[in-house]
C-alpha cells in the first residue's frame, strides 16, 4: 500500500485517477486549490492539501513520504491561456518546476500531464512523438516547457519522470458549464437538455478523443516507466472525429435531433489533431482504447444522474449496495 501525491486530484482526470489508485489499495494525498476542481470530487478518505501548486514550500511539504507524484494540476484551457498569458504560465510551467524541485531530495518519480497542444498543426498525421513541436498557444508552449524542464530534472537532478501528451480527453465529471469546457462535455450537456450547440468554423476540424479510463490506465502504468531520460508518450486513440460528426453522434446518444449552429472559427485553432498511440501501447502495455460511442454513453448517463462528483457518486453507490 503506497502513498501517492496527486496534484489536481479534485479535477476531472485527477478524480478518476484517485478512484483507480484507491481501487488497487493505494493511499492518496491530493494537492489542489479547488479553482476548477471541487471538494465533491475529492476521494473520500484522501488527504487534502489545499493550495497553489506554484507555492514551492507547500509542494515540498506535500511531497513528504510519497512513493510517486502524479502531476495534473494546471489551468487546462487553451482559451484561458489567451486571456491570462502570465497567470496561466505561472501555474502551468512554474507549478511544474515546483513539483520537480520538491521531488529532488528523494528523487521521487513524477508522471505529469503534457498535451497534444505541444504539436500545433502538423503536416503528417497521425502524429508520432518525434514530430516537430510547434505549439500555437501559450498553453501548448508551457506544456512543452514542462517537457524540457523534465529533461533538466533527469539530467541535472536524477529525478525520473514521464510526460504524457493527452489528446482530447472526455468522460464523466468533466465540467460542462464553464466557457472553457471541452467540446464533448458542452455538447452532451446542451443536446441532452434539447438545446442547440455551436460549432466554431465549418466543423470539419478533427480531434482524437480519448476516454478518461484509458488516460488513467496510461497514468498508472506510467509510474513504472518514469526514467531520468524523461520519456514522453502520446495518449490517444489513433481515430479522428470531426466536430460536426461529433455533434451528430452525441445527438444520437442523447436520442435527440442534432441542432447544430455555426459561429466563426476560434483564433489560432489547430485544424487536425490525430495521434499515433503505438509507442505508448508498446511501452505501457495498454489495451485497445474505448470506442467514442461507449464513452459518450457514460457521459450521457452521468448527466442524467445529476452530474455527481466522485464523493457523491460513492455515497449513492453505498446507498444502493
Ligand atoms: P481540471 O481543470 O478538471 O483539473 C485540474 C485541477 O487542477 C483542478 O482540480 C484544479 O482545481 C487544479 N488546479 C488548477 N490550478 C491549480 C493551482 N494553481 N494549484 C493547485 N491546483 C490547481 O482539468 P483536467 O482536464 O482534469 O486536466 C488535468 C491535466 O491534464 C492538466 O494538466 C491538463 O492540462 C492536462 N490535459 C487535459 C486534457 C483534457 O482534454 N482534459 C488534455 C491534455 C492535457
Ligand atoms: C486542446 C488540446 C487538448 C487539451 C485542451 C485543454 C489540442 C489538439 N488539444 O484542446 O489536448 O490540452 O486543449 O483545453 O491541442 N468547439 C466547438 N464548439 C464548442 C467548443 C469547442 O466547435 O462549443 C470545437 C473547437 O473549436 C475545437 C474542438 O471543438 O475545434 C475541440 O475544442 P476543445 O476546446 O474541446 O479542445 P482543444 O482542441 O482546444
Amino acid at each position: 500500500m503506497a502513498l501517492y501525491l496527486v496534484t489536481g486530484g479534485c479535477g476531472f482526470i485527477g478524480s478518476h485517477l484517485a478512484a483507480a489508485l484507491a481501487a488497487r489499495g493505494d493511499r492518496l494525498r491530493v494537492l489542489d486549490d479547488l479553482s476548477t476542481g471541487s471538494l465533491d470530487n475529492l476521494l473520500p478518505g484522501a488527504e487534502l492539501v489545499q493550495g497553489d501548486v506554484a507555492d514551492a514550500a507547500l509542494v515540498r511539504d506535500a511531497m513528504q513520504g510519497v512513493a510517486g507524484c502524479f502531476h495534473l494540476a494546471a489551468i487546462a484551457s487553451v482559451e484561458r491561456g489567451v486571456q491570462d498569458w502570465l497567470g496561466t504560465h505561472r501555474v502551468n510551467l512554474t507549478g511544474t518546476i515546483a513539483v520537480m524541485d520538491a521531488a529532488r531530495e528523494r528523487r521521487v518519480p513524477v508522471v505529469y500531464a503534457s498535451s497534444a497542444a505541444v504539436y500545433g498543426d502538423q503536416a503528417v498525421l497521425p502524429i508520432t512523438e518525434d514530430a516537430p513541436k510547434r505549439p500555437l498557444s501559450a498553453y501548448g508552449a508551457d506544456k512543452l516547457g514542462c517537457e524540457q524542464q523534465a529533461l533538466v530534472a533527469g539530467h541535472v537532478h536524477g529525478i525520473p519522470t514521464l510526460g504524457l501528451r493527452f489528446f482530447n480527453v472526455f468522460g464523466p465529471r468533466q465540467d460542462p458549464r464553464s466557457p472553457y469546457s471541452g467540446v464533448i462535455s458542452i455538447f452532451c450537456d446542451r443536446l441532452s437538455r434539447g438545446e442547440p450547440v455551436t460549432v466554431f468554423g465549418d466543423g470539419a476540424q478533427t480531434r482524437d478523443f480519448v476516454y478518461v479510463a484509458d488516460v488513467v490506465a496510461a497514468l498508472l502504468a506510467g509510474m513504472q516507466a518514469a526514467s531520468v531520460e524523461a520519456p514522453v508518450l502520446n495518449v490517444c486513440t489513433g481515430r479522428a472525429t470531426s466536430v460536426v460528426e461529433l455533434g451528430r453522434t452525441i445527438a444520437a446518444a442523447c436520442g435527440v435531433a442534432a441542432d447544430i449552429r455555426h459561429a466563426p472559427p476560434r483564433a489560432g485553432e489547430i485544424r487536425h489533431s490525430l495521434g499515433n498511440p503505438a509507442q505508448a501501447r508498446a511501452l505501457l502495455g495498454l489495451g485497445e482504447p474505448a470506442r467514442l460511442r461507449e464513452g459518450l454513453d457514460q457521459v450521457v448517463a452521468w448527466l442524467r444522474d445529476g452530474r455527481p462528483g466522485l464523493a457523491r457518486q460513492r455515497a449513492l453507490e453505498a446507498q444502493l449496495s
